[in-house]
C-alpha cells in the first residue's frame, strides 16, 4: 500500500496509468458481479422452465391414461350384443377385471364411481359405468316426476314445485310462466346478476341446471347423479336407484320390493343373487313371482311400467380417472357415450 501511495505521488503520466488500470479493475469486478447475478436469474429461469415442461408432460400423459379408460369402456359397449335387458350385471358396464387400476407405464387409470347402496346406505367405489338410462331425463320429466324427486332431496312441497315449473318453462320454448307465482321465464333472467334469457329449448348438458332459478351448487350436487339429458325419457328399472324409483311415482313398499329384487338376500349388489327384469313386458310378472304383490300393487306397478320403465340402456356415462404411479397427482375424464360409442359429452378436470 505504501508503495502505491508512493507512486502515486510520481510523475503525472504514470498517475495516469495507475488510475487507467484501476479502472479496468473495477469495470472487471462489475461485469464478473453482472454475469455471475444473470446467471444464477438465467439458472433459476431455466430450472424453472424445465420443471414447466416435466408438469406438463406429466398433464399430459394422465390426460392420455384417463382417455384410455373412455377408450376402453367404448370398445366393451360397441362389442356387447344387443339382448332384451341391461343391467349392474353386464360385464361390459361392471367389470373389475377391465376397469380397475389398469397399468400404463408409470401410470394407471381406473373407471367407476361411488355408488350408494339403496337397502344398506353404505357407499362405495363400482368399477362400473354409470348407467344414464337408469335417471331422470329432465327434457322429459313432467313437473310431477322432477316435484317427488325434488321432495326426496329434502326441498319443501312450494320448493320443489317452484322449481320444477322453473325448469318447465326454462325448456318449453313459450315465454308463459307454467305456474302464475315461482316460476321464471325472460324477465325474471333479465334482471339476475349476469342478465340472460330461458333457453327456450332442450337442456343440452346437465350443468345447464345452474342456471335455473331455485338451483344452487348444493342442490346440484345432490341430484346430478340422478338427473340425465341423454336418451328417451324411459328408465330402466334393473339400473334406477332409490330416488328415481319414488320420482316416477313408485310407493314407498313397491321401491322397497324392486329393490329386494334387484339386490338378493344378501343386500348386496355385483353378487351371485342378484335378480333381473329381462323385459319391460315381463316385469310385473317376474316381481309377482319373487314377492308377494296384491291386487292394487299389481296395477300400481303396471301404470308406472306403461309409463316409465324399460330394461335397456342407451347412455353410458364413464369416470375415467388416471393417477401417477407416485400418487402425487391425477385428472379425471367424464364422457357420455351412447351405444354405438358416439361421445355426447366430454369433461376433463
Ligand atoms: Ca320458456
Ligand atoms: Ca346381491
Amino acid at each position: 500500500m505504501a508503495q502505491i501511495i508512493k507512486s502515486m505521488d510520481g510523475p503525472l503520466p504514470y498517475r495516469w496509468a495507475l488510475n487507467r488500470q484501476a479502472s479496468v479493475l473495477v469495470f472487471t469486478l462489475w461485469v464478473i458481479c453482472f454475469l455471475s447475478t444473470y446467471a444464477i436469474i438465467l439458472g433459476t429461469q431455466v430450472r424453472s422452465r424445465i420443471s414447466f415442461v416435466q408438469h406438463l408432460d406429466g398433464k399430459d400423459r394422465l390426460r392420455l391414461s384417463a382417455e384410455a379408460g373412455i377408450k376402453k369402456a367404448v370398445a366393451l359397449i360397441r362389442e356387447q350384443e344387443i339382448k332384451s335387458y341391461d343391467s349392474f350385471n353386464d360385464t361390459f358396464s361392471n367389470n373389475r377385471t377391465v376397469y380397475k387400476n389398469i397399468r400404463l407405464s408409470d401410470d394407471e387409470f381406473s373407471v367407476g364411481y361411488f355408488d350408494l347402496n339403496d337397502i344398506t346406505g353404505k357407499s362405495a367405489l363400482r368399477y362400473s359405468l354409470m348407467d344414464e338410462s337408469g335417471k331422470i331425463n329432465i327434457n322429459q320429466a313432467s313437473p310431477a316426476v322432477l316435484e317427488r324427486l325434488f321432495r326426496f332431496f329434502g326441498l319443501t312441497e312450494t320448493e320443489a314445485q317452484e322449481l320444477a315449473a322453473s325448469i318447465v318453462d326454462w325448456r318449453d320454448a313459450d315465454s308463459e310462466l307454467t305456474i302464475p307465482v315461482g316460476s321464471a321465464e325472460d324477465s325474471f333472467y333479465r334482471n339476475s346478476r349476469y342478465s340472460y334469457e330461458a333457453k327456450d329449448s332442450e337442456f343440452e348438458v346437465l350443468e345447464e341446471l345452474l342456471l335455473v332459478k331455485g338451483m344452487d351448487e348444493r342442490l346440484f350436487t345432490l341430484l346430478k347423479d340422478y338427473c340425465t339429458v341423454y336418451g328417451d325419457g324411459k328408465v330402466n328399472i334393473n339400473t334406477a336407484s332409490k330416488p328415481v324409483l319414488v320420482a316416477v311415482g313408485l310407493s314407498p313398499g313397491m321401491v322397497a320390493k324392486i329393490l329386494a329384487f334387484r339386490y338378493g338376500k344378501d343386500e348386496t349388489m355385483d353378487t351371485i343373487d342378484d335378480k333381473v327384469f329381462h323385459a319391460s313386458g315381463s316385469i310385473v310378472a317376474e316381481l309377482s313371482q319373487a314377492v308377494d304383490l296384491s291386487e292394487s300393487e299389481v296395477a300400481e306397478l303396471s301404470r308406472v311400467v306403461d309409463q316409465f320403465f324399460t330394461t335397456l340402456s342407451n347412455y353410458f356415462m364413464i369416470k375415467s380417472k388416471a393417477t401417477l404411479s407416485n400418487r402425487q397427482r391425477s385428472a379425471e375424464t367424464v364422457s357420455v357415450v351412447d351405444r354405438s360409442g358416439k361421445i355426447a359429452y366430454w369433461r376433463e378436470s
